[in-house]
C-alpha cells in the first residue's frame, strides 16, 4: 500500500509571515518529542520549540505547561565570513520538504549573499523513532567560490516558554567537538540532559573551536572551501531527562560517545524502517484525490509523530508536541478523537494513552473529593498529575484589561464518561483482559462512583439529573441537563456494572479486592442502576429530536446564513453572553452523541437530528472538532458531498490553515477525527458479532479508498472501490 503520491509536504517560497504556521506543519517529533519547524538559523518572531512529552513546569494562569526544551535546531552559519540568512542576499530558489514517510525535513536553497557569492544548501534533519533520545541534522554546503565556511552550534539553556523561563542551570561540559548541558526544571524538578555533537567534513584546514559560555556552550568548525566542493556538516544531539534516569546529563554523554564518527546513515537506517513499519500499520490510500489522501497521511503522521510508544505516563496534548496552544494539556480530544485510530491500528500506543488515566486517577479522585463529589472526576485540562489544570481565568482576546472566566473545568463533568468510553472501546477491540482487569475496572468503577454522586433527584419529573453543565457544545455554559453528558452518564454507570459482573467471573480475587479497596456494597451498586436507569432523557416522540438542553428551543433563533460570509467565530461575533443565548453550537452534541452511542438512535431521529443541528453549527469557526464527526453522521445519512464538504473542513485545518489559527500547533482531535471519518464514515467500518464489516459510501470522485485496522489480534484490509457508475463496492 506504500504507495509513492502523496506522502510530500512541500513549501515552495520563503514567506516569514506565514512562518509560524509553516513551523507547526513542519514539525517533526518521534514520540518521546516534538520539534517544530524552525530553521536552523534564527528569524525575529520564531517559535523555535521542542517539547518533550511529560517535561510540565508550573506556570501562572494555566497552572503547568509544557516546557520549552534546549533548541537543538541551532546552526549558525558564517559564509565567507557572511551571516547565512533568507533575509539578507538574495534567494535564487528555495524549497522545503517534509516526508511524511519517515519525518526527514528537507531544505534546499540557492542563495546569494549580499556581497555577491552563490551558495547551494541542503539542510536535512530527522528526530530518530529507533532510538528517541538522539537528533539528527545534517547540512550539504557547496559555495561557487574559495571561502572560509565557519559553523557555530550553542546549546542554550536560555530557552524560554514565551517568555517565561522554566532552566535552571546544573553544570555543563565542554570537548573538542561536542557540548553538554545539564538543566532542572524550576519547580517540577525535572532534569534534563542534552549533548550535542558536530562534525564538519570536507574543505581544508579544518580548525575546532568554541566558547564553554555559561549556560550556552557553542562549538565552532571552520574550514577552507574550494569553488565547487561540497562540505557536509552533521550535527547529532542527545536529550535524556529525570523521567527516564537517574543520570541524564551521563546518559546523554554516553549516548553520543558510542556513536561512529559519521552517524548519520546508520541511524536514518533504522529510523526509516523503523517509520515504515508505524505506516505499514495504519496507512490510508485514497485514489482520485490527492488533497484529501495527502491531508490524511499528514493528520497520521502528526499522531504517530506524537504517540508515546515508551511511556504509559503521558498522552497527547489538544496541540500534540507542536505547539504552545493549550499548554500540552490533554482533554477528551485524545479519548474520543485520536484515539480510536490509535485502538484499532497502534493498539500497544492505546493502551499506553490509557494507562496515563490509569497513573493519574489519584487526581481524579482529588479533584471529586475537592468538588464534593465521591469517586473519580477526571479533570478537563489535564497534565502530569491529572489534577485540574483548566486556568480559572484568562486574559480577554481583544480587550486586555479585562479577564474572562473559563467554567470547563468547573463543570465539563462528561470527560470522566469519555475516558471510560475510551476503555470500553479499546477492550472491545483488542480483546487486551489484563488491561482491563488491572486498570480498566477501577477507572469504571470510581467514574461511576462519581457519577452517582454528582446526580441530583428531581422528584417533580421523577428523574435524576445532572445540573449546572457544559456539554461538548461549548458555547453554552451553565446548563441542566445535556443531552450527551446524561446519555454518556447512564452509558458508563450501567456499563461500569457490567464491567464488575464480567471481573467477578473472569477474576474474582481481583474484583474481590476492588470491592474491599473502594469499599464497595450492593447498596451502592444498586443504587448505580436506579440511577442510571432514570437519567433524565426527553426526546420528541413524532420527529426523534432531540433537545440538547433544557431549554435550548427557546434560546434566540439565528439564521447563520444571514451573518455569512464571516471571518470569525459567532462567540466574537455575538460575545460569550450573546452566545450564550443564541441557539447556535460551537461543535456538535446532539450529533456527536449519535456518534459516540448510535444505538440511540434510528434512522428517522438520526436524520432529523443531523439536519437541525448541522443547519445550527458553526463549523467555520467553532470547534475544529466537529466537521470530522458531522462529515461521519453526513455519511450514516447517505449524504457523501456533504460528507465531503465537512470532512475537507477538518482535514485542511491545519495543512491550508483554514481556521487562522494552525500557528498555535496542530489540530490534533481534528487529526484523529479525520481518520475516523476516512474509516467509519467514507468506508463505513461497523463491528457486529462476525467482525469488522465495511459499508462504504465513498465521495463520488475517489476512485478507491484502501485501509486497515487491527481487531482482536487479526489483521484486516478493505480495499474499496467505487463503481463507475456512482456507487460503490465492498
Ligand atoms: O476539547 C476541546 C473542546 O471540545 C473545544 N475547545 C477546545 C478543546 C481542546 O481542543
Amino acid at each position: 500500500m506504500l504507495n509513492e503520491r502523496n506522502w510530500i509536504v512541500t513549501e515552495k517560497h520563503f514567506d516569514l509571515k506565514r512562518q509560524n504556521h509553516a513551523e507547526t506543519i513542519f514539525t517533526i517529533g518521534n514520540g518521546y518529542l516534538g520539534t517544530r519547524g524552525a530553521h536552523e538559523e534564527r528569524y525575529p518572531g520564531e517559535e523555535r520549540t521542542t517539547f518533550i512529552h511529560g517535561v510540565f513546569d508550573d506556570v501562572p494562569i494555566v497552572f503547568t505547561e509544557l516546557v520549552n526544551a534546549p533548541d537543538w535546531l541551532d546552526l549558525t552559519l558564517l559564509l565567507g565570513g557572511e551571516l547565512f540568512s533568507l533575509s539578507e542576499g538574495e534567494i535564487l530558489t528555495y524549497q522545503r520538504q517534509l516526508d511524511l514517510r519517515n519525518g526527514l525535513l528537507t531544505r534546499s536553497v540557492e542563495w546569494r549573499s549580499p556581497r555577491g557569492v552563490r551558495w547551494q544548501l541542503t539542510f536535512e534533519r530527522f528526530a530518530s523513532l529507533a532510538n528517541p533520545h538522539l537528533l539528527c541534522q545534517r547540512v550539504r554546503a557547496t559555495a561557487f567560490e574559495n571561502v572560509t565556511l565557519e559553523v557555530r552550534s550553542t546549546l542554550s539553556g536560555e530557552t524560554d516558554n514565551l517568555n517565561y523561563k522554566h532552566w535552571d542551570w546544573l553544570g555543563q561540559g565542554f570537548q573538542r567537538n561536542s557540548a553538554w548541558l545539564h538543566l532542572r526544571t524550576r519547580s517540577s524538578g525535572i532534569e534534563l540532559g542534552v549533548a550535542a555533537r558536530l562534525s564538519v567534513n570536507g574543505g581544508g584546514n579544518l580548525q575546532q573551536t568554541g566558547w564553554d559560555t555559561r549556560n550556552a556552550p557553542t562549538l565552532v568548525t571552520t574550514t577552507e572551501m574550494k569553488s565547487g566542493e561540497a562540505v557536509e556538516i552533521e550535527k547529532i544531539t542527545a536529550f535524556y531527562t529525570s523521567r527516564e534516569t537517574n543520570d541524564p546529563q551521563g546518559a546523554v554523554r554516553r549516548a553520543l560517545e558510542t556513536l561512529p564518527k559519521r552517524a548519520w546513515e546508520g541511524l536514518w537506517e533504522s529510523h526509516a524502517r523503523a517509520w515504515q513499519r508505524e505506516w505499514e500499520a495504519c496507512d490510508v490510500l485514497i485514489e482520485g484525490d490527492d488533497h484529501a489522501h495527502l491531508a490524511v497521511r499528514f493528520s497520521l503522521f502528526q499522531l504517530l509523530a506524537a504517540a508515546p510508544r515508551q511511556d504509559e505516563r503521558v498522552s497527547i496534548g489538544a496541540k500534540a508536541l507542536s505547539g504552545y496552544g493549550y499548554r500540552g494539556h490533554v482533554f477528551w480530544d485524545t479519548e474520543i478523537f485520536m484515539l480510536p485510530f490509535f485502538t484499532y491500528t497502534r493498539p500497544e500506543v492505546a493502551r499506553n494513552l490509557l494507562s496515563y488515566r490509569y497513573h493519574t486517577l489519584e487526581g481524579a479522585r482529588k479533584k471529586a473529593r475537592e468538588n464534593g463529589y465521591k469517586g473519580a472526576q477526571f479533570a478537563w485540562e489535564s497534565a502530569s498529575t491529572g489534577e485540574e489544570v483548566t486556568p480559572t481565568w484568562v486574559p480577554h482576546p481583544t480587550d486586555r484589561t479585562k479577564l474572562i472566566r473559563i467554567w470547563t473545568g468547573d463543570i465539563q463533568i462528561h470527560i470522566s464518561a469519555d475516558v471510560c468510553y475510551a476503555i470500553w472501546q479499546y477492550w472491545q477491540a483488542t480483546g487486551d483482559d489484563d488491561f482491563m482487569i488491572h486498570r480498566g475496572a477501577e477507572i469504571f468503577l470510581e467514574v461511576a462512583r462519581f457519577w452517582a454522586s454528582r446526580a441530583e433527584w428531581n422528584a417533580e419529573n421523577g428523574s435524576y439529573e445532572f445540573t449546572d453543565v457544559i456539554g461538548p457544545d461549548e458555547y453554552h455554559d451553565h446548563v441542566d441537563n445535556n443531552a450527551y453528558t446524561n446519555a454518556l452518564a447512564r452509558w458508563q454507570l450501567l456499563t461500569a456494572l457490567k464491567v464488575l459482573a464480567w471481573l467477578e467471573g473472569r477474576n474474582p480475587d481481583k474484583a474481590a479486592e476492588l470491592r474491599r479497596l473502594l469499599e464497595l456494597d450492593e447498596n451502592e451498586l444498586n443504587r448505580w442502576r436506579e440511577i442510571g436507569e432514570k437519567i433524565y432523557w426527553k426526546q420528541d416522540a413524532a420527529s426523534g429530536l432531540i433537545e440538547q438542553f433544557e431549554g435550548y428551543f427557546q434560546r434566540r433563533q439565528i439564521d447563520l446564513r444571514s451573518l455569512e460570509p464571516r471571518m470569525q467565530s459567532i462567540q466574537s461575533l455575538l460575545g460569550i453572553e450573546g452566545a450564550n443565548d443564541a441557539n447556535i453550537l460551537k461543535q456538535p452534541d446532539v450529533v456527536m452523541l449519535a456518534y459516540v452511542l448510535p444505538e440511540l438512535f434510528d434512522e428517522n431521529s438520526l436524520r432529523a437530528n443531523y439536519e437541525y443541528y448541522n443547519a445550527r453549527t458553526d463549523h467555520t469557526f467553532g470547534s475544529s472538532l466537529g466537521p470530522a464527526i458531522h462529515a461521519i453522521i453526513a455519511c450514516r445519512i447517505g449524504k457523501p458531498d456533504e460528507a465531503y464538504e465537512h470532512f475537507m473542513r477538518a482535514a485542511l485545518a491545519d495543512l491550508e490553515d483554514v481556521r487562522g489559527n494552525a500557528h498555535d500547533g496542530i489540530h490534533a482531535a481534528s487529526a484523529g477525527g479525520i481518520w475516523q471519518a476516512v474509516v467509519f464514515g467514507f468506508g463505513g467500518l461497523r463491528f457486529d458479532p462476525e467482525g469488522p464489516k465495511p459499508f462504504p459510501g465513498l465521495p463520488r470522485h475517489w476512485k478507491r479508498l484502501v485501509f486497515r485496522i487491527k481487531y482482536r489480534g487479526q489483521f484486516y484490509e478493505y480495499d474499496l472501490r467505487n463503481s463507475p457508475a456512482g456507487g460503490d463496492e465492498g
